[in-house]
């Protein structure tokens, strides 16, 4: 039988069949031992093949996957998480305070989703938190990022209408991301009745989040909406990417490399005939932009 899985433990899944039955599932041994650099073998929105064993789904394979959002284990040094597969588009929550999402970590995300051309929305949660001179800062982020082809929302998820960001998630299958205590799941509670997500407490003395949320699940919308809950993550670690692609992922840098005199060689970072530099020196591209860039290909830590 073929199926699709909607939810993720590590150990257990919850697998629903064509016809939508759902059924607790459980991975095959061997299949375990083929997740060679990934420490999750099969991963929320992955459609796998199964058999029923008395009752229990038993996932034999893995059908090619279009796409997956990826992160750095927590647990093992080298190894990645597939935090969701075959997603149609990312949405990343993020806060200008309690806690503080850093534009580092905003550009990591775009660019793991640009590596696969995923549509990107950043949600900028917590606006009842900011002053008017705070929401101005954040508005100004998203001119930036509006102006790079990514969809951008400033809201209170516990109170505002969420008719806008309703119509941008519909027909789409989203994977929801972002540091822990941004409002992830608050923000899908209040997107459908039928979810019921626990959601945390921000402890007074930190601004930490504290992982309420501890294992990724999707849930349908509609008959043609989806919208996958992770936990929260610390930093965004890219995966498998070579410095020289790097700015393929910066729609601002991606035609302009072209330009450079050393090509698809450049760096960007120090290279005469540099057209990358030059639009950075005439603020055609974001200096924190290109901070983020710099930090990537030189595989700096970005977490804030
Ligand atoms: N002030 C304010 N607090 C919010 C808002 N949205 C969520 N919160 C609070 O933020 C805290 C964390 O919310 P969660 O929804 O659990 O956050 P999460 O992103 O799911 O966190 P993890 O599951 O740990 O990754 C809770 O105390 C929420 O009540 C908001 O718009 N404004
Ligand atoms: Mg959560
Ligand atoms: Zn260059």
């Amino acid at each position: 039988m073929k199926g699709l899985v909607y939810k993720s433990t590590g150990s257990w899944y919850d697998v629903a069949d064509d016809a939508g039955v759902r059924y607790p599932a459980r991975v095959r041994g061997r299949l375990r031992l083929e997740g060679s650099k990934e420490t999750n073998p099969v991963a929320v929105g992955d459609r796998v093949e199964f058999t029923l064993e008395n009752n229990e789904a038993v996932i034999s394979d893995i059908l090619p996957r279009e796409n997956h959002m990826l992160r750095q284990s927590v647990k093992k040094t080298g190894h990645s998480h597939v935090l969701a597969a075959n997603v149609t588009q990312a949405l990343l929550v993020a806060t200008f305070q309690q806690p503080r999402t850093s534009l580092g970590f905003i550009d990591r995300f775009l660019v793991s989703a640009e590596a696969y051309r995923i549509p990107q929305v950043l949600v900028f949660n917590k606006k009842d938190l900011l002053d008017e001179a705070e929401q101005k800062e954040v508005q100004a982020w998203m001119a930036l990022y509006e102006a790079l082809g990514a969809r951008t929302f400033l809201m209170t998820a516990l109170k505002d209408d969420l008719d806008a960001l309703r119509a941008c998630l519909a027909n789409h299958t989203t994977l929801i991301a972002g540091h822990s205590g941004v409002g992830k799941s608050s923000l899908l509670n209040r997107l459908s009745p039928h979810i019921r997500q626990t959601v945390g407490d921000i402890s007074s003395f930190s601004n930490k989040g504290i992982h309420t949320t501890t294992f990724a699940e999707m849930f349908d919308l509609d008959a043609h909406t989806k919208i996958i809950d992770t936990p929260g993550v610390k930093e965004w670690g890219l995966v498998n990417m070579t410095p020289e692609e790097l700015s393929d992922y910066f729609p601002e840098m991606r035609n302009l490399r072209l330009d450079c005199k050393f090509g698809a060689r450049c760096l960007h970072k120090h290279e005469p005939g540099c057209a990358v530099l030059r639009a950075v020196g005439e603020k055609r591209i974001a200096a924190s932009r290109y901070h983020s860039y710099l930090s990537m290909v030189e595989g700096h830590d970005n977490r804030k």
